[in-house]
């Protein structure tokens, strides 16, 4: 175990990854297509630091528009499967928001700024007596579904995954989907509504930990509980 955590910090520096397409309800994009190119698209470099800008979309253009990038059309409830490139490499949580694009605004000149995005899912570590095991660890893809009570409408989907291999230093892996939603029931309730940045701190446990030693007996993902329908 502890040889398995020092080759995994030692190759850390080249072992980043993007997530630059996604297959919703069976429809499978190209790199790029309906995800904002993200600043690290040729680097794969993570964001290291909380208060960033890029901790919203991590765009590489933080301008906009981002109508050069297309709007996939979805069912609410959809399977959704974001490709990771390459595989994740670093173990840690991998989590989704979404942020409703306000009426009268195109997906494509919104910059989602403000207290607008919502947790809709999580995954949960598996912890034993000696180690932390995260289910994404070398996983090429983060799966999970859209809530079926969503509201009709245009949304960004955020997928984010947090690296913990270095104690006090998460490194932050994101992207986000432009996707208009029908055939929800409505009705979501989120748990609360953040802002990127702003939602995530560094002393907060869930990026503050140490995975290693002494091997934590309870992880909570920052960001706060996922919402409900
Ligand atoms: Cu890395």
């Amino acid at each position: 175990m502890k040889t398995a955590a020092l080759l995994s910090m030692v190759t850390a520096a080249t072992a980043h990854y993007t997530f630059p397409a996604v297959t919703i309800g069976g429809q499978s994009t190209s790199n790029w297509e309906v995800i904002r190119q993200t600043a690290n698209h040729q680097s794969t470099g993570p964001i290291e630091d909380v208060s960033s800008r890029l901790m919203s979309c991590y765009e590489l253009n933080t301008a906009g528009p981002w109508s050069d990038t297309g709007v996939l059309d979805v069912q609410a409830g959809a399977s959704v499967s974001f490709t990771s490139s390459p595989p994740i490499f670093h173990p840690g949580p991998a989590l989704a928001y979404l942020a409703k694009v306000p009426e009268g605004t195109d997906v494509t000149q919104w910059d989602a700024s403000g207290a607008v995005w919502f947790k809709i899912w999580q995954d949960e570590p598996t912890i034993s007596s000696d180690s932390i095991t995260f289910p994404t660890m070398d996983s090429p893809t983060i799966d999970f579904s859209l809530p079926s009570c969503l509201e009709s409408g245009q949304y960004l989907l955020r997928v984010e995954h947090i690296a913990l291999h270095s104690a006090g230093a998460p490194q932050f892996y994101l992207s986000c989907a432009q996707i208009n939603v029908s055939g929800g029931s409505g009705g979501y309730n989120p748990a609360g509504m953040l802002s990127f940045p702003g939602a995530y701190s560094l002393s907060d446990p869930g990026l503050s930990a140490n995975i290693y030693w002494p091997v934590p007996t309870s992880y909570t993902a920052p960001g706060g509980p996922v919402g409900s329908c």
